[in-house]
């Protein structure tokens, strides 16, 4: 079932980020503990119907209470870096700095400095879905007050972090956090208005994420010399069938809508003008005297241009496009939006090489899940990794991606979001139902490991070495 794709041998360059992510909401419970404020995912999970199972993340992981613990599975994959975020309300519980938690930014200097004694470097997100319920009530994401909010919450972590932490990403998936928490209202906090509120809430974290990336160009990169950016996720659309225009045009299409809404304002500048002229043309029909995404100024649009240091890129799964479906003959994983199709990556990191700029891609999320009764030996995982780290060489060492680092989500089982516990991603397993939480690792954590030990594929013909693969 899992046959190899034609595969290359091959290692990434010297100095190639090898990591694994998670963050705050999924893994950390401790929902209340030691002066956290509410976040949008307390409430929404709180709300009966909204997760499946009624599932939250009032424990999870329970990772608050496991730092010592995660931080030896880390050092098992072999790791150069881990990427988590930073629970807002946390450290300030009502959104603004009028108001610090100093046991949650405790929290966090011990996990940071727990990784740096490791020797793993922190990638830190910034926002990965867990707004302050307090800015939620007012407004939220669709009110640009929170452009400051941020702005200052921002501000408020390099200050205190920044000597330690090189990586920044400011905002984990504007288009999920637009379109499922403002447009279908699956996602906290729950706003269902599939018209235009989403490209409202989509406006509003494009200049937050724009004026978190000033603060630190102007106040903090010459002392503290990291690098910052925005992660954006992406399907690859191909079309259905590549001979006929329509489908190829609406592939296209897809690409503008889905990776383009974000990455055009950040690395081209301004909305492309396919979303522009569409959404104007089918507000006019609908009887609107204007188009339902927003416009930036022009001050704004240079205000955004530019305002990355890489890619930062989420990455999964492929759609054919003519109709959005997947190909039958892809195989599945634990979550039906997931289809295992390891060429799209490969053709998506040549599409944004080709786009915007050739910038350096730091792929922030990739990987694949698991439901039903527990089978550690998890071998579709080890299959998704091998085939989609494949692809990505090729990429970088055919197509010319500057491919800089890469990140397997997810460390361990957390919480999936609105479908709770029920769709497993990790590379370690964890017994939800035990009180402690243990973490067992799949099959695929050797598996995993070796690569990150070999830098890839090294070529046996090159000489001896201990990197096939345990499988
Ligand atoms: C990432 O989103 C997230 O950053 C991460 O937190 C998450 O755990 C991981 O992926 C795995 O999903 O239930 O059919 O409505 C990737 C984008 C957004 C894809 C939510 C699935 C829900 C589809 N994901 N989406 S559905």
């Amino acid at each position: 079932r899992f046959q190899r794709h034609k595969y290359h041998y091959g290692t990434f360059p010297q100095d190639f980020l090898w990591g694994v992510s998670s963050s705050a909401y999924q893994i950390e419970g401790a929902w209340r503990a030691d002066g956290k404020g509410m976040s949008i995912w307390d409430k929404f999970s709180h709300t009966p119907g909204k997760v499946l199972h009624n599932d939250n993340g009032d424990i999870a992981c329970d990772s608050y209470n496991k730092l010592e613990i995660d931080i030896g599975l880390l050092k098992q994959l072999k790791v150069t870096h881990y990427r988590m975020s930073i629970s807002w309300p946390r450290v300030l519980p009502d959104g603004t700095t009028n108001n610090i938690n100093e046991a949650g930014v405790d929290y966090y200097h011990r996990v940071i400095d727990a990784l740096l004694a490791a020797n793993i470097q922190p990638q830190v997100t910034l926002y990965h879905w867990d707004l302050p319920q307090a800015l939620e009530d007012q407004g939220g994401w669709l009110s640009d007050m929170v452009v400051d909010r941020f702005r200052e919450y921002a501000d408020f972590l390099f200050s205190r972090f920044g000597h330690k932490v090189k990586f920044w990403i400011t905002i984990n998936e504007p288009y999920i956090i637009a379109l499922l928490g403002y447009g279908y209202g699956s996602f906290a906090p729950g706003n269902h208005d599939p018209g235009s509120l989403h490209y409202v809430a989509g406006h509003n974290v494009i200049k937050a994420h724009a004026e978190a990336w000033h603060v630190y160009n102007d106040k903090y990169r010459a002392e503290q010399k990291g690098r910052i950016s925005i992660t954006l996720n992406s399907d690859w659309a191909e079309p259905r069938n590549p001979y006929k225009q329509e489908d190829i045009d609406a592939a296209k299409r897809y690409m503008d809508f889905f990776l383009g809404w974000f990455a055009n304002p950040i690395f081209v500048g301004d909305y492309n003008e396919p979303m522009k002229r569409i959404i104007r043309e089918r507000s006019l029909a609908n009887g609107l005297d204007k188009s339902r995404l927003p416009e930036f100024t022009p001050a704004e649009i240079e205000r955004i241009r530019g305002t990355h240091d890489f890619f930062g890129l989420n990455h999964y799964t492929s759609v054919l496009a003519f109709m959005v479906i997947s190909d039958r003959t892809w195989l599945e994983s634990g979550s039906n939006w997931l289809k295992i199709a390891p060429l799209g990556f490969r053709k998506l990191l040549k599409y944004i090489k080709d786009e915007y700029g050739d910038p350096p891609i730091l792929v922030t999320e990739n990987g694949v899940s698991e439901n039903g009764p527990v089978d550690l030996n998890d071998e579709h995982r080890s299959y998704f990794y091998e085939n989609y780290i494949n692809e990505m060489l090729k990429a970088n060492m055919t197509d010319g991606a500057n491919v800089i680092g890469y990140t397997a989500w997810s460390l361990m089982d957390n919480l999936e979001w609105a479908s709770g516990y029920g769709e497993r991603f990790g590379l370690f397993y964890v017994n939800h139902t035990n009180a402690d939480r243990p973490r067992t690792p799949k099959t695929s954590v050797p598996f995993y490991t070796t690569i990150v030990r070999c830098n890839g594929f090294p070529n046996p013909a090159d000489g001896p070495h201990d990197c096939t693969n345990p499988l």
